[in-house]
């Protein structure tokens, strides 16, 4: 058996090290692209960089800006840029042998970028996603060249393996530029269309405070800010639509078809509106709610200059991405000012809630009202289509249910006074009555913050004097006409939870 040179052996190892870098690079540009597709600013050298931003001592941080100015996350970037693809070259040495041992490498680094993404508080449901897309793609290409590689290792002079190295070598080099290149086009679509949004002058509200007096102690915002509002929707990559592009037809059963740009719909009588949001799919006790002020314009007024027949009883709205809702007419037509909205607490819409235009109807689950990025409204009759959800196993019709929630304490509380305080809610009903219970006993009144309207949730809180042990607190709410919240527990399926929230408290 020949031993293979060392000198033949330290260009195989040179050639080990660019796969490696070579893996890193395209396992990055993939990762890219999937960040420019689900619209997360998460891609793996980002999620390692902030998170390690958020670690770093003071004076760390303090010396990098005097190093290096603004360009300190530039700098930063670079940094870790070069130490991935540092080790990833060592990974590549590794895996001429045991490709594991290379391979456990990437599986390192990856995990350590989705990690870091996962801990990102802005980086949504999605943000780990493209460092395991990074991850998948460098084990791959890694697999490919420990595969040439081994070859070399066993047939140093073999020409064939070395063209393959070279050949691989080649298209891996050329495959990351494209992907590279693709992720630049669609992240470059994104940023134009943020960049229309950053530029957009609206009639805004006159003021963003909250009403005096909706504020309960200790409870959860009553305003909830556009970045902790929950967000729902099928699309797996955001619409991205710019305003100047921005078309809405309403047509159907209607006297006169309408056809609005968005400039049309700002130089309308605008309003500004407090409106409690809620997801049929919120579980008891669950965060999938939240209240902001919409501005926009009412659904009455265009549906009324459209003139809608008679007969016509729904509207079916469209988004950008084929999702549609079913809306029942009257609901648009009455004086619960349903609204077509553009900005969400004074700021334009953001992209995730529906740039630039959607739909808000106070009283209804969005699945069946609260279109984003909304292109299309047909006025037509329940028994002409079937909106996207009601095939899938949910109701035609989503009124909102009548629902409390208590959110603190959660877990613990020290004995003594403690403050227990959550929301009620029943949009475009009104709550009118709040009460909680400790371990089953009887049923005491907690006190409401101020009712904004009926079209938003109410605060609430109550005096526990607390006995260390372990205890059960409920809460129960009555809507506007004295009816209790209903008691069974119901899935969200197919038309919303119903159950009574209850925490377990430790208290201490
Ligand atoms: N285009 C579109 N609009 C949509 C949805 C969707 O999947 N696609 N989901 C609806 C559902 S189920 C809800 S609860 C609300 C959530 O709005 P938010 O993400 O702004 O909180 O949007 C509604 N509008
Ligand atoms: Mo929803």
């Amino acid at each position: 058996m020949n031993q293979p040179q060392p000198r033949r052996r330290s260009g195989l190892y040179l050639r080990a090290a660019v796969g490696g870098v070579l893996a890193a690079l395209a396992g990055l540009a993939a990762g890219g692209v999937a960040a420019a597709v689900l619209g997360t600013s998460q891609t793996p050298v980002v999620a390692i960089g902030s998170a390690f931003i958020d670690r770093v001592p003071p004076w760390l941080k303090d010396l990098a800006i005097s190093l290096f100015g603004t360009h300190d996350k530039t700098a930063l970037k670079t940094g870790i840029l070069i130490v991935l693809l540092a080790l990833a070259a060592v990974g590549g040495i590794l895996a001429v042998r045991r490709y594991w041992a290379g391979a456990a490498v990437v599986v390192i680094l990856a995990g350590v970028a989705v990690i870091a993404a996962t801990t990102r508080p802005d980086a949504g449901q999605t943000g780990f996603v493209p460092s395991f897309v990074a991850g998948i793609t460098a084990l791959i290409i890694l697999r490919l060249f420990s595969q040439r590689l081994s070859g070399l290792l066993k047939f140093p002079d073999d020409g064939v393996s070395r063209r393959g190295f070279l050949q691989l070598s080649a298209g891996v080099a050329l495959g990351s530029v494209a992907v590279a290149a693709l992720g630049n086009v669609v992240g470059g679509r994104r940023s134009a269309v943020t960049d229309a949004r950053a530029a957009l002058k609206l009639p805004l509200p006159p003021s963003l405070n909250p009403p005096a007096g909706v504020q309960a102690a200790g409870a959860t915002p009553w305003a909830t800010p556009n970045a902790d509002f929950y967000r729902i929707d099928t699309a797996l990559s955001v619409p991205l639509i710019k305003p100047a592009d921005w078309k809405l037809r309403i047509h159907g059963m209607v006297e006169r078809e309408i056809e609005l740009t968005f400039d049309d719909l700002l130089k309308r009588n605008v309003v500004h509106k407090w409106v409690t949001l809620t997801c049929v799919s919120n579980e008891v006790g669950g965060d999938l709610i939240g209240n902001a002020l919409w501005s926009g314009v009412l659904l009455k007024d265009l549906l009324t200059e459209a003139g809608p027949s008679s007969d016509a009883d729904a509207i079916q709205s469209t988004s950008k991405d084929g999702f549609t809702a079913g809306t029942p007419l009257s609901t648009l037509l009455d004086d619960r000012e349903s609204m077509l909205a553009f900005a969400m607490n004074g700021q334009p819409l953001p992209v995730e809630h529906g740039f630039p235009v959607r739909i808000v109807v106070p009283g209804l689950y969005g699945y069946v009202s609260a279109t984003k990025w909304l292109t299309d409204i047909e006025v037509t009759r329940f028994d002409q289509f079937q909106a996207y959800w009601t095939p899938r196993g949910w109701s035609e019709l989503g009124p909102i249910k009548l629902s409390s929630r208590i959110d603190v304490p959660r877990s613990k509380a020290s004995a003594g006074s403690v403050t227990v305080a959550g929301v009620a809610w029943d949009q475009h009903v009104g709550v009118s009555k709040v009460e909680v219970r400790v371990d089953g006993g009887p049923w005491q009144q907690a006190t409401l913050a101020t009712d904004a309207s009926i079209d938003t949730w109410r605060q609430w809180h109550w005096n526990w004097d607390a006995p260390r042990g372990n205890h059960v607190l409920q809460v129960r709410a009555f809507d506007a006409k004295g009816n209790p919240q209903i008691e069974s527990q119901a899935a969200p399926a197919p038309n919303g939870s119903t159950g009574l929230h209850s925490v377990d408290i430790k208290v201490g």
